[in-house]
């Protein structure tokens, strides 16, 4: 946390919002706990150029959660990147939930918050819910790539134009939380070895090979770190399975 604190006053406000939000719903989970890895890959600086690079990950794991990555990027003067994912235990019928915000030269370029399916469909009281949401009109949609297929019908996929668009997307990241915590109080666990559990664990799987595929990620990690490294932070840190 504290490197967070040093980074703070750099970072954009709104990732910050974002950062905090998300931070405290981890926090309200049962039985959370801080999940220890390579340091290497925890806290990562480099100097490229004169170009300062940060990156600052943490994990958790939790009741109903394998997995929790919440990451803030700082790559040079202009790009800041926010990217969380919560991996669910698959012995819980849960979606996997989303977030990517991407700063450029101060301006969110891209903010996406989802709660993706891990079956077919999500479960029909999550549709319901997620139905009776008001999701906000966005004045700028984006327009997903092909390997968008993982994503629910309720992804949101925007470039926020002003601060109240910008509060409204934090909202809606709130909201998807809120949803999928209070999912979890309702829920049983399926065994291990049941199918439900694998059949889930494989849509996670498949999950992550798609979003491998984004070619952005990618693209701005081999930028500055050079290709080896970016596949290696994508494979074991982004989306291992
Ligand atoms: C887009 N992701 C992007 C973009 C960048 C990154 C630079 C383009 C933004 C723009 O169009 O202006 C970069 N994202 C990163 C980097 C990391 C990151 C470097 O997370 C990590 C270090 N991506 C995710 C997750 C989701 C996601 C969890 O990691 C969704 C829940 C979505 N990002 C996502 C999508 C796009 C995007 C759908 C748009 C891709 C496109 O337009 O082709």
């Amino acid at each position: 946390m504290e490197s967070v604190f040093c980074i703070q006053s750099k970072l954009n406000p709104l990732l910050l919002e974002a950062f905090e939000l998300i931070q405290n719903r981890i926090n309200s989970l049962t039985d959370v706990e801080s999940l220890c890895i390579e340091p290497n890959l925890s806290k990562i600086y480099s100097n490229l150029n004169k170009e300062e690079l940060f990156i600052i990950n943490e994990f958790y794991q939790a009741k109903g959660f394998r997995k929790i990555h919440l990451e803030v990027a700082m790559l040079g003067k202009s790009l800041q990147i926010l990217h969380c994912v919560f991996f669910p235990d698959p012995c819980y019928e849960l979606p996997i939930f989303g977030a990517d915000l991407v700063v450029n030269s101060n301006n969110i370029s891209a903010a996406i918050v989802d709660l993706s399916p891990v079956g077919r469909h999500l479960p029909d009281s999550l549709i319901s819910q997620m139905r009776s949401l008001k999701i906000p009109k966005f004045t700028e949609p984006g327009k997903l790539p092909d390997w968008g297929f993982i994503f629910s019908p309720y992804v949101c996929f925007i470039r926020p134009v002003d601060f109240l668009e910008e509060k409204l997307f934090l909202e809606l990241i709130d909201q998807y939380l809120s949803l999928l915590l209070s999912l979890l109080v309702k829920l049983g666990k399926n065994e291990i070895d049941s199918l439900e559990t694998m059949d889930r664990f494989n849509y996670q799987k498949r999950y992550c090979l798609n979003q491998k595929r984004n070619d952005k990620t990618r693209g701005i990690l081999t930028k500055f770190f050079g290709s080896s490294w970016a596949n290696e932070y994508i494979n074991k840190i982004l989306f291992d399975c």
